[in-house]
């Protein structure tokens, strides 16, 4: 009922400044203005009620060539703003060197908004959770031991205001206020879950986005819907936002902001159309009739509702997060969401579903909504194996090995993503298979042995924490260790990478390993590997299939570009690049996902085409890949 109150309040409030606005002049078009108007529980724009419909949209999971197509859609839906992250791990990578360029390029990304019509709610985090690598914040803060992340630990503030100071003076101009479409901006997210609760931290953040954003800009937070999370998430000065999904009842939750906030606009900043997947799980859906009777429900309330995802696009390269509840669970390539924009940015029946409900509530753009992009089935592409990772290691680390009596970390090794190869040798003869163990689970994520070149199985963090291992006194053991993704929510978010303990062979403790980081996206950029790495071998033996091995292929133009889906059938798990660009793990060995994403522009239309992929474990005997013109995303499989 209040809620209902307010909405009313809300359009009074418009009929009555459009009429000044016409008979009286009050507002002069020149002077941009964003507020909350708390009297009236509405946002003002230009001194009118103003009500946004919204989409998440990332533009770290597109790729440059697809922004323009997606806005456009997004407007042709009936939004009148986006709403997008900034992870500072995109743009700052390491540490002081900033890249805002190609795929990066922020400022082109809010211009083509802009000039789309679509305003802007800015979540400049420095945290922002979104299934992304660490939550957005850089690996690199992890070389201080015992680092409290997103509090008010000192070097994590200094690096924090060394990143909005360079962040926010860009996006100053943006505002919508200052001539851009930037209406409102968020301050670190959902921060009330997080366990640290530190006020003082908040109250930084605050200060530092006041000083480089100025007294005007709107700034809010956005918590989960329950009274723990809004008030260690929520300050004053900043407006408290609620997110929540189909399942929740709206009235109480809007209750709950209402509490933290008795007056002003009711906001949901995230309203769930989907959800994210996990390796081995099933595939998350949304139904889209419990998200329509949602929207209506809360925009006939007159609330602003932001749909979390709109179009939700690809954790290509090593981007994606995880989670760690009970254990290390993994996010998928794909960031579909079961969105209403494919990953392949294409309308859905959803999409068709939610623009027949904004209709109810305003205009919507005239014209028809843009086509799907087209999609081609390139067909099989026969591959061939280039040689194992530990035989390649001149060519993808150049670094060269560094010497440790114990294991080092990534972190330590200033190598924070991908693959990093740890190598030493047996101690003793092991006629018998004798136990590999990581006593403290301290293998993160997952560790691939080899003795001698011949593969003898994988630890996996939560899950496998012994092996069985054979050989002789003095045989090399290869171990290659891959980041599946740090932790991007909870607790656990210090998710140091490789291997964090000592490991143990039946009685022996490993030592004096020499630890190999890998650079192998470098290698890829310079043009590795060409065609004629590949040996001649006319036939290979099942055995010389496992572990993990580079393979290569290519296929010839067929001058078109357009997107198309890569299906790794019966390969079991890797890593794949299509011309040197990076596509992200593959594991169709466990699911759901079975095809990644392969945008258009990445393919040559006059050129030699390139596919490299890593398999980490078992290549089928039968070495292809085939391009095909649908995405597969919810086969779980139950073999691995
Ligand atoms: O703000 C978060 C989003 O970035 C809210 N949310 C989304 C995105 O991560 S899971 C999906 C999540 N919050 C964690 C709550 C877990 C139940």
């Amino acid at each position: 009922m209040a809620a209902a109150a307010a909405a009313a309040a809300c359009l009074f409030v418009a009929i009555n400044l459009a009429f000044l606005s016409v008979s009286g002049n009050m507002f002069q078009d020149s002077k941009r203005t964003f507020s909350i108007d708390y009297n009236n529980n509405c946002f003002l724009k230009d001194g009118k009620t103003f009500q946004y419909i919204s989409g998440s949209i990332h533009y770290s999971r597109i790729p440059r060539a697809y922004w323009r197509d997606r806005l456009l859609k997004m407007y042709m839906t009936g939004l009148n703003a986006i709403q997008v992250y900034v992870p500072w791990n995109f743009h700052e990578s390491t540490q002081g060197v900033y890249s805002f360029t190609g795929d990066r390029d922020l400022v082109h990304f809010l211009d083509l908004a802009n000039k789309t019509g679509l305003l802007v709610i800015l979540r400049p985090g420095p945290y922002i959770c979104a299934e992304w690598e660490m939550g957005g914040l850089p690996a690199w803060l992890l070389k201080k031991p015992n680092i409290i992340l997103r509090s008010a630990d000192t070097d994590y503030l200094q690096a924090v205001s060394n990143w909005l100071a360079v962040l926010l003076p860009k996006l100053k101009p943006w505002l919508y206020i200052n001539g851009g479409n930037i209406i409102t901006v968020q301050v670190e997210n959902e921060y009330g879950s997080y366990f640290a609760c530190d006020h003082n931290y908040m109250r930084t953040l605050r200060t530092l986005f006041r000083f480089f954003l100025g007294e005007n800009a709107v700034l809010f937070t956005v918590d989960g819907n329950t009274d723990k999370e809004m008030s260690c998430g929520s300050l004053e000065g900043l407006y408290a936002t609620v997110d929540f999904g189909t399942d929740t009842n709206i009235t109480e939750a809007f209750k709950r902001q209402r509490r933290f906030e008795p007056r002003g606009p009711l906001v949901n900043s995230e309203f769930y159309t989907g959800w994210l997947d996990y390796w081995g799980d099933p595939h998350a859906m949304v139904r889209i009739d419990k998200l329509i009777r949602g929207l209506t429900e809360m925009l006939v309330m007159g609330a602003n509702v932001n749909m979390y995802m709109f179009e939700g696009g690809t954790n290509f390269g090593y981007w994606n997060g995880a989670d760690h509840d009970t254990r290390y669970r993994s996010v998928v390539t794909s960031y579909d969401y079961d969105a209403p924009l494919s990953e392949a940015g294409d309308p859905t029946e959803k999409l068709m579903a939610i623009r027949e409900v904004i209709k109810m509530f305003r205009d919507v753009p005239s014209g028809p909504m843009p086509p799907a992009t087209p999609k081609f089935a390139y067909g099989f592409v026969t591959l061939k194996k280039l040689d194992n990772i530990s035989s390649l290691l001149s060519t993808i680390s150049p670094r060269g090995p560094v010497k440790s009596l114990y294991p080092l970390t990534f972190e330590e090794l200033k190598q924070y993503y991908g693959y990093m190869l740890y190598r030493t040798t047996l101690p003793r003869d092991l006629s018998e298979p004798t136990p590999l163990i990581s006593p403290l689970n301290g293998v993160h994520d997952r560790a691939y042995v080899s003795v001698n070149g011949v593969y003898q199985g994988l630890l996996e963090r939560d899950i496998a924490l012994v092996i069985n291992v054979t050989g002789k006194q003095g045989d090399t053991v290869d171990i290659l260790v891959e980041n599946m993704g740090r932790v991007n929510f909870g607790s656990k978010i210090n998710d140091y990478k490789g291997i964090l303990n000592n490991l143990i062979l039946g009685q022996d403790v490993l030592t004096d390993w020499n630890i190999y980081p890998l650079d192998i996206d470098g290698a890829i950029a310079r043009g590795w590997p060409h065609s004629n790495s590949l040996k001649p071998k006319s036939h290979i033996k099942k055995d010389e299939l496992v572990g993990p091995t580079f393979y290569m292929g290519t296929f010839p133009p067929n001058g078109l570009n357009w997107d198309t889906f890569l299906k790794l059938h019966e390969w079991t798990k890797g890593q794949v690049w299509i011309n040197g660009v990076n596509l992200g793990r593959y594991w169709p060995a466990r699911g759901p996902q079975q095809t990644l994403y392969v945008p258009g522009p990445l393919i040559s239309p006059t050129q030699i085409n390139n596919i490299t992929v890593l398999e980490l474990e078992r290549a089928p005997t039968h070495l292809r890949a085939l391009f095909m013109d649908r995405p597969l995303l919810n086969a779980t499989a139950s073999k691995s």
